[in-house]
């Protein structure tokens, strides 16, 4: 079995997610930077420690489902699959490209192992609802996670997915990216939607929220929800969008666009001086 990665071995992963990301969204120029590296040390944490994959075998019966609601967030998820040896990080730089397998949007016609198709916001939950509930009745012992955004929540469905859940006690894990921003702008002036962890809490979801930026705290509330599976759960992570590179962080500019030359240079001195600190 492998050795555990320590959280200094985590982090240091994240930020070379960071790194990846702004190579993929720089080199195709266009994409979404922010979210990735605001979610990137969750990632690392579920890719390095957490997750029941075998990365050389994707279509393993036994893996743990990792789904995304939020899929223009693609760029973290392909980062840290390239990372841990899904595929080879070169091919990160096709990004976004026409017959690339790393399409903006996860397509699991290109990509099987991403698990689903995604870009239309709202739609992740419901999905993973469903396959929880198969695993249950089918007594399998994966586990089925779904990453959420604080954004999508404004879409109806996922109130839908969220009662169901409860009602048909799915034993999903879902997370979501509380950063605050979405495509137009922060949340609490486009459509405020309060507080997520209360909210998904009355419904009668099991929550919990953390700093997703805490390795330490990030696995914590991962190997916790691993003790329980009697319904579903929800751990909201507060996340600083475009956290690592100091003039994205908390700029709803940065949600969908590409730095040019001098600005992604800069990014990528920023990380690098991250990981050597
Ligand atoms: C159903 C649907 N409506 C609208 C969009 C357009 N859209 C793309 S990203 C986005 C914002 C989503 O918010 P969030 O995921 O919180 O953004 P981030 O934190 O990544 O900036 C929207 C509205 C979409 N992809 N799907």
């Amino acid at each position: 079995m492998a050795k555990k990665l320590s959280d200094a071995e985590i982090q240091k992963k994240a930020n070379e997610i960071r790194r990846e990301v702004i190579r993929m969204v720089h080199a195709a120029g266009c994409g979404h930077p922010g979210g990735p590296l605001g979610l990137a040390d969750i990632y690392a944490v579920l890719f390095f420690d957490i997750l029941k994959h075998k990365p050389k075998q994707p279509d393993w019966d036994g893996r743990d489902r990792l789904l995304i609601s939020n899929g223009h967030v693609s760029a973290v998820r392909y980062a840290a699959m390239a990372l841990s040896g899904y595929f080879p990080v070169e091919e990160l730089l096709q990004f976004r490209q026409l017959g690339s397998r790393l399409q903006g949007h996860p397509s699991t016609r290109y990509l099987p192992a991403v698990e689903n198709s995604s870009g239309s916001l709202g739609q992740g939950l419901s999905n993973a609802v469903g396959l929880a509930l198969g695993a249950k009745q089918q007594k399998k012992n994966y586990r089925v996670y779904v990453a959420m955004s604080d954004g999508e929540c404004g879409e109806g469905m996922t109130w839908e997915a969220a009662q169901a859940a409860v009602h048909h006690r799915a034993p999903v894990i879902a997370f979501l990216d509380n950063n605050g921003i979405q495509i137009d702008g922060y949340t609490k002036d486009v459509l405020d939607l309060g507080d997520l962890e209360k909210k998904f809490a009355s419904f009668g979801w099991k929550t919990r929220r953390e700093d997703g930026h805490d390795i330490k705290a990030i696995r914590s509330a991962f190997e916790d929800s691993l003790i329980y599976d009697a319904g579903p759960q929800m751990i909201v992570f507060d996340t600083v969008l475009g956290k690592g590179v100091s003039f994205m962080e908390d700029q709803p500019g940065w949600h969908g666009k590409a730095p040019n030359d001098e600005l992604a240079e800069k990014a990528l001195a920023e990380i690098a001086s991250a990981m050597a600190g």
